[in-house]
């Protein structure tokens, strides 16, 4: 319907489409009525209408859609619960979990909303014109500093009360957290990666006070870190300690109260090692000198971001930076690696954290949202499409939740050769898949959201549909998920699926044996439930492929499983999730829902791999056929001539 625009001339209501002039409609007031004189029922209907209008309602327009309703995410999420009913059936940690589903409703989501609307800025001079560089956040953001101690988002991996499940109730919790957080699991990810680090080189000085901080559940001691990796030089001997300078470009939340960095060691002569070999892991505080000015850091910018904007994101010169060497010199990447793992696990957390809430947003609205005469959740072209996001959904969660029970069997001490291979081969790939299920379903969620796809979903187009996206916030999940932030953080798709072909290359292809192992171990396990017989076998027809195009690809040149990278990891992925969900449809407790979960995300082409190298994609000549098309420079004459002309 088009927007009504009313004005009242003298005695009558005009009523104006956009561009069309209607004729005047004439209502006279009944006050106006002459006495005993009975209106006309026309001039009844016109009183009516001209009471359902009033000016305020007339420029609003009367119509507004209702909401979507947060509701406790913990207690609307069948699967988070059914796993740990499955795997961590502890009071305490559901009656926490509960709790804090409860607190993120009624105050965390708005300290998020909070946190977007009142994006940090820097200061760089104080008003008597000292270089301050400070970086003012907002307070929901220090709230959310606050909350982050008191529930041990940190703390409860560090704690270790609930022994190798520790790892998945503390990310359950971040599930519950990251939709509501304003981002703030930014800042939690990195200070688990340095704790991760710190103890993985030994909690001793100088970092034993920052290890005990950064797992600190008192919110007044509790300390964030950054995660400061760099390409330019810098780094000078002093004493044991060092002093960095160089240009950091990209520095994520970075009121951070310290850091871990790489940076380059100068020889006595001032030369420095090239490439990775010459990196070195540091430990710096941030800190300020007596006048509140930085020590040996100058912010340059904020970064000035599409998404992600409620958190400062930095350009940093570091002019003198007091640091202390973490690794020995040259092995930064490899001492930095147990902060990427950690990092990376959080980034598909925070994936599927994000397709559930929209999923949970999406199927609430859809029980008060009418359209074309009913609840759009009576529609089953509507109910087929929040399924398949269901599915995915579904997918993500397990797959990520496997990688951090592997985590937490590594951290406990228990894990068998396999677990760790297993780990190792995964992260990548449950990053790099969930960083692109979460932007693509986002797409898929706004066009459903969107009145065009209503229109055409019946044909004709309804007023009812308008505003929608805005109830949705899709501005909101929008800059934060297909903006590609998940997909691009920790490493992009095609840096991690070079990272999968480095875990398979360091430990000779057993990482790729673990994988087949355990993948057919889940199967087993689940062959004497008849219904899932069509998910088995395709699992089991998929795992052939995929060992197939492995051995094959042993006797091929490197380059060429090196042009299949991408196609592998998203193999792996599938492959593996599918045997998950198989593995979560066959205990005891599962519901029809994990089996139709099951069968619905077997259907899909699960080895990518073997499809595509059916049709030639990873032969030699596909890279000049690729590159051609790419730059296609296809000439015509009469194009020439032209340019020809107008050089
Ligand atoms: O984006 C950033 C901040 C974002 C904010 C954080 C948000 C967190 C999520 C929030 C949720 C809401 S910071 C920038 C992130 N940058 C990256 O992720 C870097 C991406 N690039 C890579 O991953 C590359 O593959 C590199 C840097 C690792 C490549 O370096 P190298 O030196 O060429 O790699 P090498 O030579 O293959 O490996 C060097 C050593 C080896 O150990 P050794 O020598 O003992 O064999 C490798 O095995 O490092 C080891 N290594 C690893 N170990 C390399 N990668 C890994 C790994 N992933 N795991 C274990």
């Amino acid at each position: 319907m088009s927007a009504l625009r009313c004005c009242q001339a003298a005695g009558c209501w005009l009523q104006v489409r956009r561009g069309v002039t209607r004729p005047p409609v004439h209502i006279r007031c009944v006050s106006s009525l002459e006495a005993g004189s009975r209106p006309s029922e026309e001039e009844q209907l016109r009183e009516t209408a001209a009471a359902a209008l009033p000016v305020s309602a007339a420029r609003l327009g009367s119509f507004f859609q209702d909401r979507p309703v947060l509701k406790n995410p913990f207690l609307e999420d069948a699967l988070l619960r059914g796993y740990l009913r499955r795997h961590v059936p502890q009071e305490a940690v559901f009656a926490d979990l509960c709790a804090f589903g409860k607190r993120v409703v009624t105050e965390v989501d708005l300290w998020g909303r909070d946190c977007e609307v009142t994006p940090p800025r820097l200061t760089h001079f104080d008003p008597w014109g000292r270089r301050v560089d400070h970086i003012v956040t907002s307070p929901a953001w220090k709230c959310m500093k606050v909350l982050s101690a008191e529930e041990g988002l940190v703390a409860i991996a560090y704690e270790k009360r609930f022994g190798e499940w520790s790892r998945v109730y503390q990310m359950s919790k971040l599930y519950i957290f990251s939709p509501s957080s304003g981002l703030y699991t930014c800042p939690l990810a990195m200070t688990d990666g340095a704790a991760k680090v710190i103890q993985s080189i030994g909690v001793s000085w100088p970092v034993e006070e920052a290890y005990r901080r950064l797992t600190s559940r008192q919110s007044e001691h509790f300390w964030t870190s950054g995660q400061w990796m760099t390409e330019r030089q810098g780094g000078s001997d002093v004493d044991g300690w060092y002093k960095l300078y160089g240009f950091k470009w990209f520095t994520s939340a970075t009121d951070a109260d310290m850091t871990l960095t790489l940076a380059r060691v100068r020889d006595r002569t001032g030369a420095t090692t090239p490439g990775s070999r010459g990196l070195s892991l540091f430990y710096a505080e941030v800190s300020r000198d007596q006048d509140g000015c930085l020590r040996g850091i100058e912010v340059q910018r904020l970064k000035d971001k599409l998404g992600t904007r409620q958190m400062p994101t930095a350009e940093l010169l570091l002019d003198g930076l007091q640091a202390h060497r973490l690794s020995e010199e040259g092995r930064g990447v490899a001492s930095i690696a147990n902060m990427l793992t950690i990092t990376r696990i959080h980034n598909s957390i925070s994936a599927a954290a994000a397709m559930r809430r929209v999923v949970h947003l999406a199927r609430d609205y859809a029980t008060h949202r009418s359209a074309f005469g009913k609840l759009i959740k009576e529609h089953p072209l509507h109910m087929q499409t929040l399924a398949r996001m269901e599915v995915e959904t579904r997918g993500a969660f397990l797959l990520a939740m496997d990688v951090c029970r592997l985590l937490g069997r590594e951290e406990s001490g228990i894990a068998t050769q396999l677990d760790t291979h297993l780990l190792r081969l995964l992260t990548p790939v449950v990053k790099l898949y969930t960083g692109k299920q979460d932007s693509e379903l986002v797409n898929f969620r706004q066009s459903l959201c969107c009145r065009r796809v209503w229109r055409a979903l019946a044909g004709r187009a309804t007023s009812r549909t308008r505003g929608c996206q805005d109830c949705f916030e899709m501005h909101r999940w929008k800059r934060f998920s297909s903006d590609s932030v998940l997909s691009i953080w920790e490493g992009t798709t095609n840096v991690l699926s070079l990272d999968v072909l480095r875990s398979v290359a360091r430990s000779s292809g057993m990482v790729l044996h673990a994988y087949f192992t355990h993948a057919k171990s889940l199967l087993a396990g689940a062959s004497s439930v008849s219904s899932l017989g069509p998910a088995v076998r395709a699992v089991d027809g998929a795992l052939s492929e995929l060992e197939g195009f492995v051995q094959e690809a042993a006797t091929r040149a490197p380059s060429y499983l090196e042009l299949a990278a991408r196609d592998l990891a998203y193999s792996l992925a599938r492959i593996y999730t599918g045997a998950l969900l198989i593995d979560h449809a066959s205990w005891k407790g599962a519901s029809p829902a994990d089996i139709y979960a099951a069968l619905r995300w077997c259907e899909q082409d699960l080895c990518i791999l073997a499809s595509n190298k059916a049709r030639g994609c990873y032969d030699a000549n596909c890279q000049g056929l690729d590159s051609a098309l790419v730059y296609d420079q296809a000439t015509d004459g009469k194009t020439d001539a032209y340019c020809n002309l107008n050089d």
